[in-house]
C-alpha cells in the first residue's frame, strides 16, 4: 500500500513520526554542498570537530561562484579543495559542471537519500532518490553521522498520461503545474509522479521536473526507477547502481493530480515569480533583449542539442544576446563531438563555462529594464543582476525560438522538430573529481583571508524585547533577504562583511539600523523566505541580532535556518493581527524560557498592544532556540 516516497522515507527513518505535520528524522546516505552554500557548511563541520564524513558519500561542488574578480572566489575554492581532502569528502572541481547535473550524471543512487545544502537537489528525484535540499549547517550535521529532521510530508502522486506533443517539453510540465498550484502548492508535499506517461520522459527531462518542485515550495519530487532510469545509468557506465523502485499498485497517497500530456502547450513564467505562469501564445511578439539557455533546470545533452538543432544555419536576432552554459564538462564535450557546439557558436551563442553563471547573477545581467527568456527556474526581481530586468522562464524551444526571431516565440512556429539522439553510452572522464587521500592526516586546510571564522552567539535570554526593524509583506524570497550576484557572493564565507548586504533590495538601511538599535524583530507575510536554501538569509540577520521573525506562515528550508541560527520563527494568529503591528514598534515577550514551552505565546507591542503569537516549534527546535542555535547543540551532542 506503499507509495514509493513513503518505502524510501521508511526505510531511512531513524526518529520520530511520519503522521502529517509532526517531525521525522531520516538517515541521510548521501550529500551535496556548491561553494556558495558549502564554505559554512564546512567551517561548521570543523567547528564539530568532525574528523571524517559518516555518509556513504559526500560531494563538495564548485559552480556558483566561479568567475574570479578578486581573490575571493579562488581562496573559497581552495578552501574548499582543501578542507574536502583533510575530511574525506569528494571534489568536483570548478569547470567540471552544476552540482545537480553532475550529481545526476555520476553519483545519484535510485532508492538512496541525499541532502543538499542547495535547495534544488530535488533534482536527484529523476533517478527515483530523495533528495532534499536544506541548509549548511543541516547538512553538516548530516556529514557528522547525524540524522536529518523535517516535518512528515504529505505524498501527493502526479499521474501522468497522454504524450508530449511536438515542441511541448518538460518544462512546460512543470510550469503548468507552478501555474496550477502556485510557489506555496507545495509546501510540506512531495510529489510522486507516476502513470503511463511516464514513458516519454528520460532521465534528464524528468530532472527538469523534480528540479523546479522547488519552486512549487515542496520537501522533494520523485520518479520511479524504471526502464528509462536504468538507460540512462548504463549511459554513464553505471548499470551496477540500477535498482528497480516503484510504488505499489494500491498506494495511498494523501491527494492525486492528473495531468495529461497532450493536453500541454509552450508556457512561460512571467517577471518576477515562477508562478506567474501563461501559455506562450499570450505573449508571442514581445521583444527580447536576452536569452540565456542553463542552469541545473535545463543544461542536458538533449537541452543543448535542442538549441543546436534550432539554431543550426541561422543567426541569432540582432537585437538579442543568447549565452548558453552546458550543465556540466560532460555535456560540453558531447555537444562539441557532435556538432552542437559548432552550430551554437555559428550562430552567434555566446558560451559560458559550465556553471551557474547568469542564473544567480553572476554574469550576463540583463540591459536596464530588459526582457531576458531564461530556462533557469527562479525569475526574481533583481536576482538577474539587472535591478529592473524583466526575466521571463522557458523551455529551452521556446528560448532558443526566441533568439532566432528576436521577440517571444511559440516554438511550435517552426514546422517538424529534428530528432536528437542521445548518446547510448557518454564519454566517462572524472578527471575532475578528486578523491580524498586514504591517509588524510597530513593534508592541511589553507585559509585565505576571505575565509572568517564563525561568529559565536551566546543563548537568548529569558526577555526578548526588541523594535519591529522591518516589516514586509507576502513571498519574501531569500533574494530579498539575502541577494546573490557577482558582487555578493564572494562574501559567503565572511558572515560580517555579507552581513551589510542584507535586504539591500528592500531597505538598504537595515544593516545599519538594526546595528544601531542592538538587534531587534522582523514582520513578514506569507510564505516567508522562499526560494533558495542559502542560511545566509539567515545567518546575516543573526549578525545584525535579530532575535525573531513573526510572519503569516514560512517556507520550510528558511524556517528551519532561522531556528538553525537560534531565530525564534513565530506565526501570527491572523492577517489582522499581522497588520495590526508597525515598524518602529517595540516588541517584548517575557518570560520566554517558560514560555517557549507552551504553543501559544504572549508579546506586548509598546504602540498596537498585547497579541498572541502561535509557537508551532517541535520540542527539538524548542531546545535549539534556548541553546542559542543548532551549533552549540550539535557541538554539545558530539563532544559527550
Ligand atoms: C539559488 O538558486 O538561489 C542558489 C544560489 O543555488 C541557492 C543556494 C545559495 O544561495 O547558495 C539555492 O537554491 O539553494
Ligand atoms: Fe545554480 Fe541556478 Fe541551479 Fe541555483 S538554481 S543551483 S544558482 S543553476
Amino acid at each position: 500500500m506503499s507509495s514509493l516516497a513513503v518505502k524510501i522515507l521508511s526505510s531511512h527513518m531513524v526518529d520520530g513520526s511520519m503522521k502529517k505535520g509532526e517531525m521525522m528524522s531520516i538517515k541521510i546516505d548521501q550529500t551535496l554542498t556548491q561553494d556558495a552554500t558549502g564554505t559554512m557548511a564546512y567551517l561548521q563541520m570543523e567547528a564539530m570537530e568532525v574528523d571524517k564524513v559518516k555518509t556513504d558519500l559526500s560531494v563538495s561542488y564548485v559552480d556558483h561562484n566561479t568567475l574570479q574578480v578578486g581573490f575571493e572566489n579562488a581562496d573559497d575554492h581552495r578552501y574548499l579543495q582543501s578542507v574536502a581532502m583533510r575530511h574525506g569528502v569528494v571534489f568536483s572541481r570548478a569547470g567540471n559542471g552544476i552540482c545537480h547535473q553532475v550529481h545526476l550524471e555520476r553519483f545519484g543512487v535510485p532508492g538512496k537519500t541525499l541532502l543538499g545544502s542547495d535547495s534544488h537537489t530535488p533534482t536527484g528525484g529523476a533517478l527515483g532518490m530523495l533528495a532534499i535540499g536544506a541548509g549548511g549547517l543541516d547538512v553538516a550535521l548530516a556529514m557528522a553521522g547525524m540524522a536529518f529532521w523535517l516535518p512528515a510530508p504529505e505524498v501527493v502522486k502526479v499521474h501522468l498520461t497522454g504524450e508530449l506533443s511536438p515542441w511541448v517539453a518538460a518544462k512546460d510540465v512543470i510550469l503548468e503545474l507552478l501555474r496550477r498550484l502556485s510557489c506555496k502548492g507545495g509546501v510540506g508535499r512531495i510529489f510522486e509522479y507516476s502513470g503511463p506517461g511516464l514513458a516519454c520522459l528520460s532521465v534528464p527531462e524528468r530532472g527538469t521536473i523534480t528540479n523546479m518542485g522547488a519552486e512549487l515550495g515542496a520537501t522533494t519530487s520523485l520518479f520511479p526507477s524504471d526502464e528509462e532510469t536504468l538507460r540512462f545509468l548504463r549511459s554513464q557506465g553505471r548499470e551496477a547502481d540500477y535498482v528497480p523502485l516503484c510504488a505499489d499498485d494500491d498506494a495511498v497517497y494523501d491527494d492525486v493530480i492528473e495531468l495529461d500530456l497532450s493536453s500541454l502547450e509552450p508556457m512561460i513564467a512571467l517577471p518576477h515569480m515562477p508562478d506567474q505562469v501563461v501559455p506562450v501564445r499570450e505573449v508571442a511578439g514581445f521583444p527580447v533583449d536576452q536569452v540565456f539557455i542553463g542552469s541545473c533546470t535545463n543544461s542536458s545533452y538533449l537541452d543543448l542539442m535542442k538549441a543546436a538543432s534550432i539554431l543550426d544555419g541561422k543567426t541569432v536576432a540582432e537585437g538579442t544576446s543568447l549565452c548558453v552554459a552546458p550543465g556540466s564538462r560532460q555535456v560540453m564535450t558531447a555537444i562539441a563531438e557532435n556538432h552542437g557546439l559548432a552550430q551554437l557558436i555559428r550562430s552567434g551563442a555566446r558560451i559560458l563555462e559550465c556553471a551557474c553563471g547568469p542564473c544567480v547573477g553572476v554574469g550576463q545581467a540583463p540591459c536596464s529594464g530588459g526582457v531576458s527568456l531564461r530556462t533557469s527556474n527562479r525569475n526574481f526581481l533583481g536576482r538577474s543582476g539587472t535591478a529592473d530586468g524583466k526575466v521571463h522562464l522557458v523551455s529551452v524551444e521556446t528560448a532558443a525560438a526566441s533568439a532566432l526571431t528576436g521577440v517571444i516565440t511559440d516554438p511550435r512556429t517552426l514546422g517538424e522538430p529534428r530528432k536528437i539522439a542521445v548518446p547510448e553510452r557518454f564519454e566517462i572522464d572524472d578527471r575532475m573529481v578528486i578523491w580524498p587521500p586514504e591517509d588524510r592526516s597530513s593534508v592541511e586546510v589553507l585559509r585565505g583571508p576571505n575565509i572568517k571564522p564563525l561568529p559565536v552567539f551566546p543563548p537568548m535570554g529569558d526577555v526578548l524585547k526588541g523594535e519591529v526593524l522591518l516589516k514586509v509583506g507576502d513571498n519574501i524570497t531569500t533574494d530579498h533577504i539575502m541577494p546573490a550576484g557577482a558582487k555578493v557572493l564572494p562574501l559567503r564565507s565572511n558572515i560580517p562583511a555579507i552581513s551589510k548586504h542584507c535586504y539591500a533590495t528592500v531597505d538598504p538601511s537595515f544593516p545599519e539600523r538594526a546595528v544601531a538599535a542592538g538587534g531587534g524583530v522582523i514582520v513578514g507575510g506569507r510564505n516567508y523566505g522562499q526560494g533558495s536554501s542559502r542560511e545566509h538569509a539567515a545567518l546575516a540577520p543573526q549578525y545584525l541580532g535579530i532575535k525573531a521573525v513573526i510572519a503569516l506562515s514560512y517556507a520550510r528550508i528558511h524556517r528551519q535556518n532561522l531556528i538553525n541560527s537560534g531565530i525564534l520563527p513565530l506565526l501570527f494568529q491572523s492577517q489582522e493581527d499581522y497588520e495590526r503591528v508597525k515598524q518602529g514598534e517595540v516588541v517584548t515577550i517575557d518570560n520566554l524560557m517558560n514560555q517557549i514551552d507552551g504553543e501559544r505565546i504572549s508579546a506586548t507591542f509598546d504602540l498596537s498592544g498585547d497579541m498572541t503569537l502561535i509557537n508551532d516549534l517541535s520540542k527539538r527546535q524548542r531546545d535549539t532556540i534556548k541553546a542559542g542555535g543548532t551549533l552549540n547543540v550539535a557541538r554539545a551532542a558530539l563532544m559527550d
